[in-house]
């Protein structure tokens, strides 16, 4: 799905602001039909949750409604009028006036309602969104509502990062002309020094047969290095200048759609769209132990984030986002992962443009019913169990998998498909789930690597899908959640098991979750958990591991900052595993990855540039 551009031929209104917001339980029935009678008044981009100083609102399991008008400007008599949302965390129903115009599921990818002839040029019309934050077996994530002794719903959920609902991002009514360009494609490859560049448009709308297609692609200085016809072609880019992690180098591909002429002659008339896709020159290869990009080994550094601010929960801001990206620079950190679902288009769009390396995953996070059983010591209930994960879980994780390609697939930044966080990778049925969705992934996109994150009780022995993929990502908490306090033996058990992922598969090997929640503050001369000190003797020690291993590619500090969680007796306040405090307060550990990073450069330990 393209991302919302203006182009001459193409208009956008922001409808960001104050929305009218309501509880379900107290907006009457059938919201859409009328003003919403409300006191209650909430931002867009935004969560919900914290904005309001009650309870009720915070703790609420079901539908809320949203409502403002909108004017759509008089000018776009003729065009198309498309009301497009970032997303709508989790569930949305779209209504015009009186009239439903877009449902979607999934709380982390856009979608669109096509206005056009329901809403009117020059006239106002009444915009209500139903958003429900409800998980179930059949959401990615997943959840269970229970009903408790006193009638209210509770959600619960398995992973570990607050439900954060609402309007999150920003939403834009756009026009387009009657035929336009629908999407667009770009594949990067590099023939010596010149850059290959395939590309595919599709046109929709009227009359597509009488329209011609015509692309350039123009370089940063705004020349035109090269020009093809027809709805999908090669560009050669003499003398190309590739996009580099920390180099960041854009062209934009502008194609129009030509009309024809009085005479009939296609191509040879008025433009009557034009979109512009930005792209960066850059290949990415998995080759025996080796991450390349561009052809040089590629080491990451970085962290997995969350998109969690303080009162606006998981709502875009670019603010955080501008100050987010300054800190991982400050840290020396090269790349971060989507953890754990698909951040704002905003912030891809940033991350093409600075040169920072992107792990894009999928809202699939929670696939893991034994992590339940290991802390609460009951039995573990099988994840992939047809009752549980393994009906229609995963044909909802193949739309969701489907979106995401489809919105980020042009993204130079992204190099890699992150399938699914901590799955039960270790129970019978995981091959049975994940091989369709391999399948999907590489057929979606066959130029970039998958990988999923393997939770700790999944073991280079009981493992069953890691031959699947490209690159093992191992998340391990040797030092926390096990053998917490003793780095020693923490630093033995780590090795083996990482040495154990390595020989096994004989693929590339990276941490993508290690870390230790640290209270800003605590001090100490020992090992103490949650002390500063202990948070960066401990990531100390699992830099020596992987210093030691010449097949490890990588390394993704849990977390960048704290960040908010449901309540419960392992969590106060939230997450502490932060480099940064909530509010991007530096811990001292964040002092010691800067000395580390700054002096890799990107590459492995010992490795020369150039090597
Ligand atoms: C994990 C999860 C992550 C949690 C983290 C923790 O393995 O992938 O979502 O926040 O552990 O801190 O426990």
């Amino acid at each position: 799905m393209l991302s919302p551009r203006t182009s001459p031929t193409r208009d956008i209104v922001s409808l960001d602001g104050l929305w009218r917001f309501a509880l379900d339980t107290h907006a009457g029935a059938a919201p859409w039909t009328s003003r919403l009678l409300s006191p209650l008044e909430a931002p867009v981009p935004a969560s919900y949750n914290d904005l309001f100083v009650d309870a009720e609102i915070r703790d609420h399991v079901g539908v809320v409604w949203y409502q403002r008008e909108v004017r759509v400007p008089r000018g776009w008599a003729g065009e198309r009028v498309v009301l497009r949302f970032g997303s709508v965390t989790h569930a949305a129903q779209v209504y015009a006036d009186d009239r439903l115009v877009a449902e979607h599921t999934g709380g982390y990818t856009p979608f669109e309602a096509d206005l056009t002839g329901i809403v009117h040029p020059g006239a106002e019309f009444r915009l209500t969104v139903g958003v429900d934050n409800r998980l179930t077996n059949e959401t990615i994530p997943p959840g269970t509502v229970t009903t408790g002794p006193d009638g209210r719903e509770r959600q619960s959920y398995l992973h570990d990062f607050y439900n954060y609902a609402g309007i999150a991002r920003p939403v834009r009514l756009c026009s387009t002309p009657p035929t336009f360009v629908e999407d667009v494609t770009v594949v990067t490859g590099r023939d010596g020094a010149a850059g290959i560049v395939e590309y595919r448009a599709e046109v929709a709308g009227e009359a597509v047969d009488a329209i011609a297609v015509r692309v350039r692609a123009v370089d940063e200085a705004g020349r035109i290095v090269a020009e093809a016809h027809g709805p999908e072609g090669v560009l050669r880019i003499e003398d190309v200048t590739l996009w580099r992690p920390g180099a960041a180098y854009l062209y934009d591909l502008v194609v129009e759609l030509v009309a024809e002429d009085e005479t009939g002659a296609t191509g040879a008339g008025e433009v009557v769209d034009s979109y512009t896709q930005p792209f960066g020159v850059r290949t990415v290869e998995v080759r025996g132990t080796e991450f390349l990009i561009n052809g040089e080994p590629f080491y990451f550094t970085g962290f997995g984030k969350h998109e969690d601010t303080l009162v606006r929960g998981k709502g875009h801001d670019d603010a955080y986002l501008v100050h987010d990206f300054q800190l991982l620079q400050w840290t020396g950190a090269n790349s971060f992962r989507t953890s754990h679902y698909p951040y704002a288009e905003e912030v891809l769009d940033f991350a093409d443009r600075h040169g920072i390396v992107v792990i894009d995953e999928t809202a699939a996070v929670g696939l893991n019913l034994g992590v339940m059983g290991g802390l609460t010591g009951q039995a573990p209930t099988p994840t992939f169990a047809p009752e549980n994960f393994g009906g229609i879980t995963g044909d909802v994780h193949a739309q969701h998998l489907r979106e995401l390609i489809e919105r980020d697939k042009n993204h130079p930044s992204v190099v890699m498909w992150c399938l699914a966080n901590e799955p039960a990778s270790n129970e019978d049925g995981a091959r049975e789930y994940f091989e369709p969705l391999v399948e999907l992934a590489r057929k979606l996109d066959p130029t970039r690597p998958l990988t999923y994150a393997a939770v700790m009780f999944a073991t280079p022995q009981n493992d069953q899908i890691g031959d699947l993929f490209d690159v093992l990502s191992i998340n391990r908490y040797y030092g926390w959640y096990l053998f917490t306090g003793d780095l020693a033996t923490a630093e033995q058990y780590l090795e083996k098991d990482l040495r154990g992922w390595v020989r096994r598969f004989g693929k590339p090997v990276m941490m993508s979750e290690y870390g230790a929640d640290t209270q800003p503050g605590l001090h100490s001369v020992w090992d103490t958990p949650w002390s500063e000190e202990y948070q960066s003797d401990y990531l100390a020690m699992y830099h020596r591991v992987f210093d030691r291993i010449s097949e490890f590619i990588g390394e993704h500090v849990w977390n960048f900052a704290d960040f908010q969680t449901s309540a419960g007796i392992h969590r106060v306040d939230g997450n502490k595993k932060g480099v940064f405090t909530r509010d991007r307060k530096p811990k001292t550990a964040a002092f010691a990855l800067r000395g580390r990073w700054h002096g890799l450069g990107g590459r492995k330990p010992g490795q020369a540039a150039g090597d």
